[in-house]
């Protein structure tokens, strides 16, 4: 990797560990901007990747880039992406175990795309066959299709995920990818029925209206402008310069025909997505005979449209024996309508998902290692925070401490197996905070269960959440929790409506008559009669807890973006904000569990490899064992006692500016000897 390092390259520090005010946040941002400005957007903290959205191509991803990260030990290179994911990979094949990378960030931060750097890595730099480039070419077009589906542009990103997102890829012995599974968190729904002023639907509506054949549009009784479809106008910015949906719409076609959706399928789902439209349009008047016809949607659902009809304008009463049909509000109606069109497009989301996993199953029962790419939304602070950011927050609440489980519970692992002796690392643990919200009987998600099955107000629960200390007086209406990110204050309106996602019973009625196959595709959760599976903060509790168990059993690698401005320009870092990010991810935090203990471990072996140059009773060859020459090595250099220890297999270094003057010693002596004996290894 001669000459790949240029002065440039080094500017600033490039692994936060390395850092001597490690505990100051303000020379933590300096080192942020300084990097930053020269477009290095990459800097470590120990093996996590602190990564600050370019807004621009910066050209750092191409093959080139690609094969000089392949194979090259993480700490010889400029901090990348493609460090991490080779190292993650490299780390897998040679301990034959499961690994995960959790991208976390802000919207707009940069967590989709660096998923997808990490996948594309992949796909380029694993061995593969003909048979296994469909399963590479499946995992890497199921994106397009993900996105179109479930990413909408939004004030804060033109091309924001609403859902949260694990992957996994299982790869074979050889390190080839084979297959694949993916799972899908909160589809942001209400989007299908009503966007912020300056936001969109979800890309794929205007996609199908921009983009779709003449005769499809026909068949669909669409007309070919976006205008004439209240579902997609709320925002009024249906057009956006940054998008192209003619050609994602044929980028789209293509994918779906890789994935191998059969004909039908597609023919299904445009269906669907049309008659999404056509509901959006059917309007009611509150004279009783006035209800405007939906044919057209009926049509494509399959469903009679007199069923549909009274589907949406009446509600079934049980009277005695008899069942009565009375007539909804012109409001109600409009409100039947969109919780019709939400369901309809969160069990397609569902559908595509299944869809997409059959095609990347592995049938082969060969024991594979996986590595799973999380995408998820990162804490959300805003002036008024909803249910949504209380399921994002409590989301990352939940990670936090599953990272300070895993990094504490590894540390001490290596510490004992190695044979030195354990120095426990003082840190805030957020279990309280977790414990708050989802335990049995008193925790949050319980009582809102409570409260929606009893029909009380959520209000009256609120002094049994007020058991956290609070600075501010809170306003009627709000809690506030003091997450590990900082305090957050929720404003309960809305709470219930949100969070009781359920459909009118004569509503999932009607979708019952539906023919079409997506619609009727049987569903796991729904054969759950019990109140709580219709809960979504109940459902979403039990998929994080879901998630946790599938993390637990991984080893974690952490991506942590940071969005440099809010106006998504180029060359702007906005102090102010990245420092709130920096604070909301939990990075000083992290630093100091990295700093705690030992900064940097090595296999004897690597170490003297890397530094026998140093000494010149190690240079060329050392005789001896390993440890005895990192022990001749290390007293050349004038390591003090209390500056390392000597594990079984490893070498501990306590503080990073030790190992820091030896790889500064080992570049000057690098330049002298012309050449640097190559290493190949990871850092921990
Ligand atoms: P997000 O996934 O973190 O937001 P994205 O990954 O979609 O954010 O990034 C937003 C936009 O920033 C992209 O569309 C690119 O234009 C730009 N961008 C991000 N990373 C890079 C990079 N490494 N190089 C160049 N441009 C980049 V959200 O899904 O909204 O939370 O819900
Ligand atoms: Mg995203």
């Amino acid at each position: 990797m001669e000459g790949s390092l240029t002065a440039r390259d080094r500017v600033g520090i490039q692994d936060f560990v390395l850092l001597d005010a490690y505990t100051s946040e303000t020379a933590f941002m300096d080192n942020l901007r300084k990097r930053f400005n020269e477009n290095l957007i990459y800097t470590y903290i120990g093996t996590l990747l602190v990564s600050v959205n370019p807004y621009k191509e910066l050209g750092i991803y191409t093959k080139k880039q690609m094969d000089i990260y392949m194979g090259v030990n993480f700490f010889e290179l400029p901090p990348h992406i493609f460090a991490l994911a080779d190292n993650v990979y490299r780390t897998m094949i040679s301990e034959t175990n499961n690994h995960f990378i959790l991208i976390s960030g802000e919207s707009g931060a940069g967590k989709t795309e660096a998923s997808k750097k990490v996948l594309q890595f992949y796909a380029v730099c694993c061995p593969s066959t003909r048979l296994l480039d469909n399963v590479r070419d499946r995992l890497l077009l199921s994106n397009p299709v993900l996105e179109a589906f479930g990413n909408a542009k939004t004030l804060k990103n033109d091309n924001s995920s609403q859902f949260g997102k694990y992957m996994d890829i299982q790869f074979d012995h050889q390190g080839a990818a084979v297959g694949g599974h993916i799972l899908s968190y909160l589809l942001e729904k209400s989007r299908v029925v009503h966007q912020n002023h300056g936001e969109r639907n979800f890309h794929i509506f205007y996609q199908l209206v921009e983009g779709g054949e003449d005769e499809l549009l026909r068949w669909l009784g669409l007309e070919r402008n976006c205008q004439k479809y209240r579902y997609l106008i709320q925002g009024e910015c249906a057009k956006v310069s940054s998008i192209n949906d003619k050609s994602d719409w044929k980028t789209v076609q293509k994918a779906l025909t890789i994935i191998e959706f059969s004909e039908k399928d597609i023919e299904h789902l445009f269906a669907i997505i049309a008659s999404v439209l056509h509901l959006g349009n059917v309007h009611f008047e509150a004279s009783a005979h006035g209800y405007a016809t939906l044919n057209s949607s009926a049509e494509l659902l399959g469903i009679p449209s007199n069923i549909l009809q009274e589907g949406l304008t009446h509600r079934k009463i049980e009277a005695k024996a008899e069942e009565v049909l009375s007539p909804f509000t012109a409001e109600h109606a409009k409100y039947a309508r969109d919780a019709l069109a939400k369901a309809i497009y969160g069990r397609t989301f569902t559908w595509l998902v299944n869809k997409i996993n059959e095609s990347l199953v592995n049938k082969d029962s060969t024991r594979k290692t996986v590595i799973g790419l999380l995408d998820i939304y990162g804490f959300e602070v805003f002036d008024v925070n909803s249910f949504e950011q209380f399921c994002i927050n409590f989301c990352n609440e939940k990670l936090q401490q599953l990272f300070i489980q895993l990094t504490l519970k590894s540390e001490q692992e290596e510490y004992e197996m190695e044979g030195i002796e354990w120095e426990p690392v003082p840190y805030f643990n957020n279990k309280i905070i977790c414990d708050l919200v989802e335990e049995k009987h008193r925790g949050i998600i319980s009582i809102l269960v409570h409260v929606i099955k009893s029909h009380l107000l959520f209000l009256n629960f609120r002094h049994k959440l007020a058991d956290q200390k609070t600075r501010k007086t809170l306003e009627r209406g709000d809690f506030r929790l003091l997450h590990y990110a900082g305090e957050v204050t929720y404003s309960v309106v809305g709470f219930i409506d949100k969070n009781n996602d359920l459909l009118y019973r004569n509503i999932k009625e009607v979708r019952g008559f539906a023919t079409v196959c997506i619609l009727s595709w049987p569903d796991i959760t729904e054969k759950i009669i019990d109140i709580n599976s219709k809960i979504v903060a109940t459902q979403f509790k039990s998929s994080l807890a879901g998630l946790t168990e599938i993390l637990m059993t991984k080893d974690p690698w952490y991506v942590r973006c940071l969005k440099p401005n809010h106006c998504k320009q180029p060359d702007r870092f906005d102090d102010v904000m990245v420092r709130h990010q920096v604070k909301y991810l939990g990075l000083m935090e992290h630093l100091r569990v990295r700093r705690a203990g030992f900064a940097y471990r090595r296999r004897y072996e690597i170490f003297l490899k890397r530094y026998k140059a140093l000494c010149p009773d190690t240079w060329p060859h050392w005789k001896g064992t390993p440890a005895e020459g990192v022990q001749r090595l290390i007293k050349h250099l004038g390591y003090k006692p209390d500056e390392y220890k000597m594990g079984r297999t490893k070498i501990f270094i306590r503080h990073p500016r030790t190992l820091f003057a030896t790889e500064d010693a080992f570049e000057i002596c690098k330049h002298e000897l012309g050449k640097a004996p190559a290493t190949s290894d990871k850092r921990r």
